[in-house]
């Protein structure tokens, strides 16, 4: 169903608890406006589920291209139970939104399993700002809370 169907703040379920967990945060500059209101949503979910700062660690790259690399490495600290991806891209006009999101999505889903970790899609991949803007707290939702939500849902299992 599509995000615009489906609020990405609403959760039928009740909040984890994740006090005794240790996560990763990796977010992309690029679309600087829109990445720093998903860190900003993620990072107020791990907090409101009891994660305290020091078990919450972040790590900024330049743009969603670099999110695999950055969040293999905290993947394979094995104090870290699982990492939220957080990037933006919107679509221009070359075929780099193709590339990006493309290899960006393979990388994620790769590590998640090499490493047996929850590692989160919080990525925005939408045809203009306005899209992105309604996505990262605007009328559709937070996609960094979805993010970070699913990520204790995956490690409540
Ligand atoms: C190059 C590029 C472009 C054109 N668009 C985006 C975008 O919409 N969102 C994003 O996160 N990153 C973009 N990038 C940067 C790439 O992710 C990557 O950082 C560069 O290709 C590295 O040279």
């Amino acid at each position: 169903m599509s995000s615009s169907n489906n609020n990405l703040s609403n959760f039928s379920s009740p909040l984890p608890d994740g006090k005794l967990l240790k996560v990763g945060i990796v977010c992309a500059e690029w679309n600087n406006t829109i990445t720093s209101k998903l860190f900003d949503g993620a990072l107020a979910l791990l907090q409101k589920a009891n994660i305290s700062l020091d078990n919450i660690e972040i790590i900024n790259v330049p743009g969603t291209f670099e999110l695999p690399l950055a969040a293999q490495k905290l993947a394979q600290n094995p104090k870290i139970e699982g990492v939220i991806c957080l990037g933006c891209v919107i679509e221009g006009e070359t075929p780099h939104f193709d590339y990006i999101c493309q290899a960006t999505a393979q990388g994620i889903m790769d590590l998640g399993l090499k490493f047996n970790k929850p590692i989160i899609f919080g990525v925005l991949t939408t045809n203009t700002l306005q899209q992105a803007e309604d996505r990262a707290g605007g009328k559709h939702g937070n996609k960094g809370e979805e993010a970070a939500f699913t990520l204790l849902k995956m490690l409540a299992k």
